[in-house]
């Protein structure tokens, strides 16, 4: 029954989506189950997919709004098993960046992982980022690059994050296209992760 939740997600088919969901809630699955064996599933497959050029850009859109159809219908039922808060994490793409469709992807999977997510959106300034995380009191930052025109602000935010103080009191994960594990050591970040599903696996285990 998951399955056919994974398969609809994959098959961009929120109609199907929503039914299976439905189906699943109607006989009693987990919610947990239905997120992480259903609809993560799913997505993680088409992850997959659009990294093989098996799958194109609207595809992944039409999969993630799926997917978040699913996930509307879930929510309601996960009172009182909700993955306990390991704390605020604040998430934007960098200055000069506009991409943010990874970046949203990253942020369901954070806070499917148990982080309350402060999303700042595109085009964030370095003290932008500071800012936010002085005002949330946040543990994580993350930090999106599609543009190799724009990986160096990631540098910019943690340098900045350095000079206020603060680069001890927050993990930094980042991530995009042409973002590395190299370039994270470099740039000093605490963690890079090459999607959203291990995005909010390493993420996670920052904080274990
Ligand atoms: C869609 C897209 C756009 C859309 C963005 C819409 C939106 N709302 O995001 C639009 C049309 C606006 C756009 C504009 C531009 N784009 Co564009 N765009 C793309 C495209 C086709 C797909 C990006 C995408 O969404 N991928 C799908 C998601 C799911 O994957 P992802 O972003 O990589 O994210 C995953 C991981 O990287 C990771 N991740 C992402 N962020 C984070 C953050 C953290 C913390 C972590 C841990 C992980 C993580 O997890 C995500 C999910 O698994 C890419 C090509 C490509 N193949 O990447 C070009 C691409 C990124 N764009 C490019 C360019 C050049 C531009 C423009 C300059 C074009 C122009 N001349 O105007 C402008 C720049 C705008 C700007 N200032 O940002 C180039 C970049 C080249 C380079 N090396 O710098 C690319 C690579 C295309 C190319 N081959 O030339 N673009």
């Amino acid at each position: 029954m998951l399955t056919s939740i994974a398969n609809a997600v994959e098959a961009c088919d929120e109609a199907r989506v929503v039914s299976a969901v439905e189906l699943a809630l109607s006989a009693g699955s987990d919610p947990l189950n239905i997120i992480n064996d259903g609809l993560i599933a799913g997505m993680n497959a088409v992850g997959v997919k659009f990294r093989a050029g098996d799958m194109f850009i609207p595809e992944v859109l039409m999969a993630a709004s799926a997917m978040a159809a699913g996930m509307k219908l879930v929510k309601p039922k996960m009172a009182g098993k909700e993955v306990p808060t390991i704390g605020t994490a604040v998430v934007g793409s960098v200055e000069g960046d506009l991409h943010d469709i990874g970046k949203n992807l990253v942020i369901m999977m954070l806070e499917i992982a148990g982080f309350k997510v402060v999303d700042l959106g595109v085009n964030i300034p370095p003290d932008q980022f500071v800012k936010a995380i002085k005002e949330h009191k946040a543990i994580l930052l993350g930090l999106s690059a599609l543009l190799t025109t724009t990986m160096m602000k990631m540098k910019d935010t943690i340098d900045l994050l350095r000079e206020e103080g603060l680069r001890d009191k927050i993990k930094v994960i980042i991530g995009g296209a042409p973002v590395s594990q190299d370039f994270a050591n470099d740039i000093g970040a605490d963690a890079y992760a090459p999607d959203a599903a291990e995005a909010a696996d390493v993420s996670k285990a920052m904080f274990a």
